[in-house]
């Protein structure tokens, strides 16, 4: 019978077992043969013996290449000197996929290399882990919305005008027209909230940013949400709890990956309620830091940085300036030089995991923001006419799944959190 790496431990002395996987490592010691046999659950020491194997599987194992795949045929044995303390002592061995070559990925090459084969690098325990961690916690995220009562949409990804500031599209040749890829399916989430009240996607975003900093990808996972009849403590709250379930949830259940990371995620700094400023306080913070901030600057990099190192849970930065936020955000009613927008900071210096706010819903309103910012009102016609049919007020945010990954995981750059990152020097492999 077939067993994976991880359920070898629980089988008994002597059964008869099948492993297949790839050969992470093979020493050879005369007439025993070691392989670290590699699966998507684990790694187990296969011993290959003379006298035990036949003389075939001997002579394969003695000499096959790192990374091949292979079957074995061989009975368990509990044993303190083998790695996770059991071994599968091998009678028969069969290639399925010889490697052609020697294995390109050896200790101590450079993260360049590393990322140039990724392709191959992601069959490392370490990525392995990572990805698992991964999925764990975009499964955390399904479970939070479908568990209160939120539609999952799936919206389209080539667009004709820009959510996010026309700098940062992507274009696309669309059969001779110019079309681009989507930096948030915002826009289609607040049409269904009319149909759906509330809705989440996960999907892909783009941003041609020519930033290269740590934590800008050109494509990256987004989860976005709107919320219809709702104000911007709807949209705190639902930010704060969602950002805290998902980051506990994904502790409780990547308990092993995290031992092979070596790592620890802080779930005493997802503890509601995080903290809550107003953009004039975060100047303050930042003059105290010696930042000429006047009124109107935008908080970039640099800035969330200084404010996010002075909390232990992340922060909400709120009545952003009017003219540092997009369009679509509404003002605040009773001062109209601030929107009513929420971004969330990591803590730890770690900076913006979440962007959201409350919608324009009234038709005049938005008509003049979209003049204000000198955009054409036909290329966005329909997103005007949801304000002509049963307007409601609204809200929505979006969240990078490699942003939180990269603040939970403490990992150096947001690429380490995708299977095949995109950046501006990278579209390869
Ligand atoms: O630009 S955002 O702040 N907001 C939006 O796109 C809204 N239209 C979302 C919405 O309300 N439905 O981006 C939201 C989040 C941001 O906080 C980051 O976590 C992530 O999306 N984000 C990125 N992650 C990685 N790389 C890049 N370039 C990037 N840009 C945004």
């Amino acid at each position: 019978m077939r067993r994976r790496a991880e359920e070898l431990h629980k089988c008994s002395d002597g059964e008869e077992v099948e492993v297949w996987g790839w050969v992470r490592n093979r020493r050879r010691h005369g007439r025993l043969v070691f392989i670290d046999l590699r699966d998507s659950t684990g790694v187990v020491q296969v011993a290959i013996k003379g006298g035990v194997a036949d003389d075939e599987s001997l002579e394969k194992a003695s000499s096959i290449k790192k990374e091949s795949a292979i079957k074995v045929w061989g009975y368990v044995v509990h044993d303190p000197r083998a790695p996770g303390g059991v071994e599968v002592r091998c009678r028969r061995l069969e290639v399925v996929g010889e490697s052609l070559e020697d294995y390109p990925l050896r200790k101590g090459v450079g993260a360049k290399t590393l990322y140039d084969y990724r392709h191959l690098y992601i069959r490392s325990p370490k990525v392995t882990a990572l990805l698992k961690i991964r999925s764990n916690l975009v499964g955390a995220v399904h479970e939070f919305f479908r568990s209160r009562g939120f539609y999952e949409v799936d919206c389209p990804t080539i667009i004709t005008a820009a959510v996010e500031g026309g700098a940062t599209l992507f274009e696309v040749n669309y059969f001779g027209s110019k079309a681009y890829l989507t930096q948030s399916v915002q826009f289609y989430q607040e049409a269904a909230i009319y149909s759906l009240e509330k809705v989440y996607s996960v999907q892909p975003s783009f941003r041609a940013e020519k930033s290269r900093t740590t934590r800008h990808l050109t494509e990256f996972w987004h989860v976005e949400a709107e919320l219809a009849f709702a104000d911007i403590e709807t949209l705190m709250s639902t930010i704060e709890e969602l950002v805290s379930y998902v980051v506990t949830r994904t502790a409780e259940v990547s308990e092993k990956e995290l031992g092979i990371l070596g790592k620890k995620i802080r779930t005493e700094e997802v503890e509601k309620p995080f903290y809550r400023i107003k953009y004039e306080e975060a100047l303050g913070i930042l003059r105290e830091h010696g930042v000429n901030a006047e009124w109107g600057i935008d908080i970039g990099a640099d800035e969330e940085r200084i404010i996010s190192m002075q909390f232990d849970r992340p922060i909400f930065l709120t009545h952003f300036p009017r003219e540092v936020k997009a369009f679509y955000h509404r003002l605040d009613p009773t001062d109209p030089r601030v929107t009513l927008s929420a971004d969330l900071l990591a803590p730890r210096g770690n900076g913006e995991i979440v962007g959201g706010g409350v919608r324009i819903h009234d038709y005049e309103e938005l008509m003049q923001r979209i003049r204000e910012f000198q955009l054409n009102p036909e290329d966005y016609g329909w997103y005007l006419d949801l304000r002509k049919f049963g307007s409601v007020p609204h809200v929505g945010f979006g969240m990078g799944i490699e942003r939180v990954l990269k603040w939970i995981l403490d990992l150096p750059h947001v690429r380490a959190a995708c299977l095949f990152p995109r950046t501006t020097t990278r579209i390869y492999p």
